[in-house]
């Protein structure tokens, strides 16, 4: 398997999820700065020229949560479970952050990290507050989760954690905390020390900033 990207937390899901699957694959890291993902041989890859995508089996995969929902079904549905209730349950996770918490931690990344870096652009304060007012809202809930478990379905580890986990991997780089969420704080600790995911933050340079 090949896996393309630069540094960020749609491409840290993948590497966690192929880590922890053991899985062989070659990490392409495309230099965000000179616009590789835009080149020619990237559209082919990803046709809105995003990143992650990888190859496998021949065929090209795009769309970081798809990916990951791919490799755990090929491999007996390890992080994923076995029936359309398990698949539910991890998929009802997946959608919270995509669509909620993980959305709010994603402005906040861009606002705060990737503008930063953009030319004569700037942090904009309105869209920051509306991140944080959402955060403040639904943190309490994805705390509440973890108070009797270790991981978010069914207490055992799910592409559910890895997603959740790298969409709070955005907190190195942004304001947002878990000061006042024990369970979270525990979570993201217990997960930061797995081996996968420190063999797979290895591989990436700056951490999940696509920038120097
Ligand atoms: N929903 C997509 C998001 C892909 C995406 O927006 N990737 C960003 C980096 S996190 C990107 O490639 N940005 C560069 C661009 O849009 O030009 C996924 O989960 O894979």
């Amino acid at each position: 398997m090949n896996i393309y990207g630069f540094p960020t937390f749609n491409l840290s899901k993948v590497l966690i999820t192929a880590e922890e699957l053991s899985l062989d694959y070659e990490l392409h890291l495309l230099d965000a700065s000179k616009g590789e993902h835009k080149s020619p041989e990237h559209l082919e890859r990803h046709p809105l020229g995003k990143i992650p995508a990888i190859e496998y089996q021949g065929d090209y995969y795009i769309e970081s949560n798809s990916i990951c929902r791919l490799l755990a079904e090929e491999n007996d549905n390890r992080l994923y479970g076995n029936s359309a209730k398990d698949h539910a349950k991890v998929n009802q996770w997946i959608d919270l952050f995509g669509f909620h918490l993980g959305r709010w931690m994603g402005v906040l990344y861009f606002e705060e990290l990737i503008k930063s870096y953009i030319p004569n652009s700037q942090a904009n304060p309105d869209n920051i507050a509306e991140a944080n007012e959402f955060l403040q809202q639904q943190l309490p809930v994805f705390n509440n989760a973890l108070e009797q478990q270790n991981f978010l379905v069914n207490d055992q580890l799910s592409i559910a954690d890895i997603i959740a986990f790298a969409y709070c991997q955005t907190q190195h780089h942004t304001q947002l905390n878990f000061n006042d969420y024990s369970n979270i704080d525990r979570w993201y600790h217990n997960m930061s020390e797995r081996h996968a995911v420190k063999k797979a933050m290895a591989k990436l340079p700056n951490h999940i900033s696509p920038f120097n």
